[in-house]
């Protein structure tokens, strides 16, 4: 009691010599030594540090490098986890889509061919770009039709972990599959030189509400159906897919058409119950565990992880046995390291953290949400996977290979 009690009192006297607080905050210039500010961090903040290293509205000049990807969308059955499989859309036929990685400055032409009756586009998360490759249907470009292909060319930057996806109808999309990662990497790497590596990982969190995605799937194979049987032109159909989605010249003739009786889709009467998503499997890589990938590791080793927020919830990733590094955020180095055991990655952030392999095992790293440890409510599964050492044996540890599905 006496040793809080006169820790408390110090504390206080330190603040009340202060003065008054409001002189503190008004003088910027005067923080160095300031308690609670680290002396040093003014003198190292640039304003101009967000600017993209080069114009994003350039062409690619001659010589300089261009990095071509043909993406086309299709509908695959994916498997969640033995048993379990939806309808999805997949970009070149994988759920997540493929990764993309390119050098810092080079260039991105991702040719991007749509073969569903829906309409999509591809958003480059975290990229700073021209504002008609940013991928955001109705705002930025039309939705890409059916059978019709976008051009998307930009530089990549800025470099880190970054990922890409579906900008139309996010809700279904994105859960149905419309997700991969894009790496950026820098001419110079940081977090190299303070923590060798040489493996590294990409995990996309996310998660699908099966039943959600499976009903809308099917009214959407319903429609692509009738389209068909129609034998509609690409013009009509970008016309019915307008009037579906309710599009508008702006807001003033919206308003006015629901004044005049225009019953919006997403009023009860026209929607009946909320379709919200109920969360039932929670994914990384597009897997539930036990079908995850494993992180392997040997005693002395570095290895980079990067943990994207590709889906609509936060996920806490803990990692049994070891605190971690937490090296940089969204794409960018941070000032300096932060040491955790957990980390919260929240939908559209990217975390890069640093394992160093100083505790031979088998070892839990797993989102500490507890309803994210189920599939379907069952533990164990979900957003689960583990860290193995290659050389735990080596080192006595004896790690059983046991998969267990159910309790
Ligand atoms: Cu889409």
């Amino acid at each position: 009691m006496t040793l809080a009690g006169t820790g408390g009192a110090a504390a206080l006297g330190a603040g009340l010599l202060l003065g008054n607080p409001k002189q503190a905050f008004a003088s910027p210039t005067a923080t160095p030594g300031h308690a609670g500010v680290p002396s040093g961090w003014m003198n190292s903040f640039r304003p101009g540090a967000t600017a993209p290293l080069y114009p994003p509205r350039a062409a690619p000049k001659p010589g300089e490098k261009v990095h071509e990807f043909d993406i086309e969308l299709g509908i695959s059955v994916h498997e969640l986890v033995p048993g379990v499989k939806i309808h999805a859309f997949t970009y070149n036929g994988t759920y997540p889509g493929p990764e993309i990685r390119v050098p810092e400055g080079d260039w991105i032409l991702c040719n991007f061919t749509n073969r569903t009756s829906e309409f999509h586009t591809i958003h480059w998360h975290g990229m700073i770009l021209p504002n008609e490759m940013d991928g955001v249907p109705n705002g930025t470009q039309w939705g890409v039709g059916p059978n019709q292909t976008f051009k998307y060319l930009f530089r990549a930057q800025p470099a880190g972990t970054h990922f890409y996806h579906c900008h139309n109808m996010t809700n279904l999309h994105v859960q149905a599959g419309m997700f991969g990662a894009l790496i950026v990497e820098p001419k110079e790497d940081l977090v190299k030189k303070v923590f060798p590596y040489s493996r590294e990982y990409t995990l996309l969190l996310s998660e699908v509400d099966t039943v959600m995605v499976e009903q809308q799937m099917e009214e959407m194979l319903r429609m692509m159906g009738t389209m068909e049987r129609m034998n509609a032109s690409p013009k009509l159909m970008k016309e019915m897919n307008g009037r579906m989605m309710g599009w508008f010249a702006d807001k003033k003739a919206f308003v006015n058409a629901v004044k005049g009786g225009y019953v919006p889709p997403y009023v009860s009467s026209q929607r009946g119950k909320s379709p919200l998503p109920n969360f039932n499997y929670f994914l990384i890589n597009g897997k539930a565990y036990p079908m995850t990938e494993e992180l392997m590791i040997s005693s002395g080793e570095n290895i980079r992880v990067r943990l994207v927020g590709a889906g609509a919830m936060t996920h806490y990733m803990h990692l049994h046995g070891h605190d971690f590094w937490h090296v940089c955020q969204d794409g960018s180095p941070l000032q300096s390291p932060i040491r955790l055991n957990t980390i919260p990655i929240f939908p559209g952030t990217t975390s890069d953290i640093i394992i160093q392999g100083t505790n031979p095992g088998m070892w839990h790293f797993h989102d500490h949400s507890d309803l994210a440890s189920t599939n379907n409510g069952i533990f164990p599964g979900g957003m689960m996977t583990m860290v193995m050492y290659e050389d735990a044996e080596k080192h006595g540890v004896k790690v059983p290979e046991i998969v267990q599905v159910n309790s």
